[in-house]
């Protein structure tokens, strides 16, 4: 072969590499090229197929109850008013010689108001209310008065329909960081014994339910009267309390004293089995009681006698009449002076003068000042330290 001949064959040679390069390049894009028009139209089809997609979202909302569930027996259960957890502005209250004291043991002063009878009036236990008693009264008490006879809780109410009011007060006020009074409003029942089985089982179930609600005070009987004494009272708080201690070792719990709760004196006397977190109750009307009654706590305080003042108003003693605000302005410096708890009855927009929503307004929440009656005003000024 001569030179010629070799360098012909080296180009074809490399010319036919070439051209078999270029084939094998010109393949393998196409390759390529086919492989990613088939995924994207595998996106496209996936994407446009609603069942496929329907199964997915339905397996994750499955998988996601399944956590949900899981999740909810472990550690975060279905919020309700029973079982949420509640940080109310004290903390958990107690005890502590006369003085109500908040969890660092440092004296508290609650300041709030009372419904009127919840069978009457349930519709002021709502969320715009409960928020302007906190927001713009600055009350950090609520007390639901559930009375027992007069058409209430023992004498025909529904009790269902009453233990939901209570319920929706329990969790709104635990909402607001306020606390919330649960009273078992003896009147015109005179004596407590009366349902002294009904409040057992009451007060038993509604400690069951609020077990972990720190801001639940139980009040046991509001208003002994008609020759109900001490020592009878002293037998029923006995007799009613471990019903709640079984649930609850300790929740604050008010107790009534004789005479439509101004006997706080006569407490001293004879002490209940366990007073442990146990405080009496002291009511006034300031244009009907003044300084004897003022001497009568002053009396029990100084025995050692714990008081809390779960009803007042600055009218008479009916509910009604004019208003006293001299001696309301003396009961004021005795209850501040000694860090005494005070709630005023009450909210409603009846005809009486210890209503404090006037009878011409509706509103169930946010009243201006014009739209709340002398009592009102004085109640919401005295608040919020005005
Ligand atoms: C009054 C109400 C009044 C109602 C009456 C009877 O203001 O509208 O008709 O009860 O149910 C209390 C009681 C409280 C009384 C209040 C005024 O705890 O229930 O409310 N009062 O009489 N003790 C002293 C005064």
């Amino acid at each position: 072969m001569n030179t010629k001949t070799k360098v012909l064959i080296g180009v074809i040679s490399a010319v036919a590499i070439l051209l078999f390069g270029a084939v094998c390049f010109l393949l393998g894009s196409y390759r390529q090229l086919k492989a990613n028009v088939d995924s994207r139209q595998e996106v496209l089809v996936e994407s446009s197929e609603p069942e496929e997609t329907a199964e997915v979202t339905e397996h994750q909302e499955v998988s996601n109850e399944g956590k949900q569930e899981e999740q909810g027996e472990q550690e975060m259960p279905e919020q309700t008013s029973s079982n949420a957890v509640y940080e109310p502005v004290y903390g958990a209250l107690s005890v502590k010689g006369t003085k109500l004291v908040d969890k660092t043991g440092h004296p508290v002063q609650l300041k709030g108001v009372s419904t009127h009878g919840l069978q009457w009036y349930p519709e002021y236990v709502n969320e715009d209310a409960i928020k302007t008693l906190h927001e713009d009264w600055k009350a950090n008490v609520l007390r639901l008065a559930m009375y027992t006879n007069e058409g209430g809780y023992c004498s025909g109410a529904d009790k269902e329909q009453l233990e939901e009011v209570i319920d929706q007060g329990v969790k709104l006020t635990g909402e607001n960081k306020m606390y919330c009074i649960i009273d078992w409003h003896i009147l015109s029942d005179c004596h407590p014994v009366q349902y002294q089985n009904e409040a057992k089982d009451f007060f038993g179930r509604m400690s069951a339910k609020y077990k972990d609600c720190d801001h639940v005070i139980y009040e046991i009987c509001n208003e002994p009267n008609s020759g109900a004494n001490w020592d009878e009272i002293k037998s029923y708080a006995d007799d009613v309390i471990p019903a709640i201690r079984a649930n609850d070792k300790d929740a604050i719990i008010l107790v009534g004293t004789p005479t439509w709760s101004q006997d706080v004196d006569e407490v001293a006397k004879n002490p209940l089995a366990n007073g442990d977190n146990v405080m009496y109750v002291c009511h006034f009307y300031a244009a009907t009681h003044k300084d004897d009654l003022r001497r009568k706590v002053e009396k029990a305080l100084d025995a050692g006698t714990p008081i809390f003042v779960s009803e007042f108003s600055i009218c008479d003693a009916s509910g009604n009449g004019g208003l006293d605000y001299d001696s309301a302005a003396k009961w004021m410096e005795l209850l501040n002076e000694n860090n005494i708890s005070y709630v005023g009855w009450n909210l409603a927009n009846k005809q009486e003068s210890s209503s404090m929503i006037r009878p011409d307004c509706t509103k169930t929440s946010g009243w201006s000042e014009g739209e709340l009656n002398e009592s009102g005003q004085w109640m919401r000024r005295t608040m919020r330290g005005e």
